[in-house]
């Protein structure tokens, strides 16, 4: 559904289902994934210098990012020469898509948009965005806290999500918050499907996450309907210093100068592309 001025007066786009099949109308066939939260619901897992400064009754939706998004959007983005600043490509492209989706589906109502590699000035992430996946039901977060008796002593493990249906072959890229929308009982938080339940299943899990992320295996942790293209897995496999390089031999991209790349000081993201 497109929003228009009497879809919105009419108070379809105020509501929650409004919005949220607004969104799913818009971005599902760009490659996207939506789904709503409360903002309650995130905040209430973390402690408070983590909260999102809002009510906790607020609408929130956290968008994914499928493997088709790669196809969809980024090679039509390139193509159409959308690739004019010095950051991240894919973090423009969808920054692009989100941008216009909501100036078009809400027009003249106030929603805050943070994108997946936004830090605030604490060097913080703007969103902790597995979190809001988990709490959203989109993708159940797997943590150390998740294993009873882990086998790792006081190393770090950094914890992973996996979706029921993608497995690991995708990425969270972006939370909007609709501070002017009050989400009643319509919106019932439902966990998110415990697709990887065993003790055994998850260890391994993390393991790959944090010690053999690089091949990719966590993403097959279970049986995924869609994955990643040969050409998205070459491209985020390339570091992020030599894709623009990667991209003119592709004819992809034609722009001068190297520019500063993700993953490079003064990029907007770090080196962690997903
Ligand atoms: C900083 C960062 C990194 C850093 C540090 C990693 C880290 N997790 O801290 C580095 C550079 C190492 C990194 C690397 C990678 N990253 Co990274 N990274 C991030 C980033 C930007 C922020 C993560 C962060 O700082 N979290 C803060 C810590 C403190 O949060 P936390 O550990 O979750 O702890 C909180 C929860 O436990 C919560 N909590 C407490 N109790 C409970 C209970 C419940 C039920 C819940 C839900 C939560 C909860 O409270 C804690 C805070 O107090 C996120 C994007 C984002 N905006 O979130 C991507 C992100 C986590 N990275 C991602 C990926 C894919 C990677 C890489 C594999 C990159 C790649 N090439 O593909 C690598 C490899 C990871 C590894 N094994 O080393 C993905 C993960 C996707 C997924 N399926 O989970 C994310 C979400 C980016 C994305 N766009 O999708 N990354």
């Amino acid at each position: 559904m497109q929003c228009s001025i009497e879809t919105v007066m009419a108070g379809l786009c105020g509501n929650v289902e409004g919005i949220r099949s607004a969104l799913y109308d818009a971005l599902t066939p760009l490659g996207f994934e939506v789904y709503p939260f409360k903002i309650g619901w995130y905040n209430a897992v973390l402690s408070s210098s983590l909260h999102l400064p809002y009510a906790d009754d607020t609408l929130a939706v956290v968008v994914l990012s499928t493997p088709s998004m790669f196809e969809r959007t980024f090679r039509p983005f390139l193509e159409s020469g959308g690739c004019v600043s010095v950051n991240d490509p894919i973090d423009q492209s969808i920054r692009h898509y989100i941008n216009n989706c909501v100036s078009q589906c809400f027009p003249g109502q106030e929603v805050n948009i943070s994108y997946d590699y936004e830090m605030l000035p604490s060097r913080k992430p703007k969103f902790l965005a597995q979190t809001a996946a988990h709490v959203a039901g989109a993708a159940y977060y797997y943590q150390r806290a998740d294993i009873a008796v882990n086998p790792w002593g006081e190393k770090k493990m950094f914890g992973v999500c996996i979706h029921p249906k993608l497995g690991g072959w995708f990425a969270i890229r972006a939370l909007l918050v609709f501070p002017g929308v009050v989400v009643g009982e319509e919106l019932q938080q439902r966990p998110p499907p415990d697709c990887v339940p065993s003790q055994e299943s998850r260890v391994e899990l993390l393991e790959r996450f944090n010690l053999r992320w690089k091949d990719g295996s966590y993403r097959d942790i279970v049986p995924a309907a869609e994955r990643y293209s040969q050409e998205q897995q070459t491209y985020f496999s390339t570091p992020p210093g030599q894709r623009m390089a990667l991209l003119r031999q592709w004819g992809l991209f034609s722009g001068a100068g190297s520019g500063t790349q993700a993953g490079e000081p003064g990029s907007e993201r770090g080196n962690f592309e997903s």
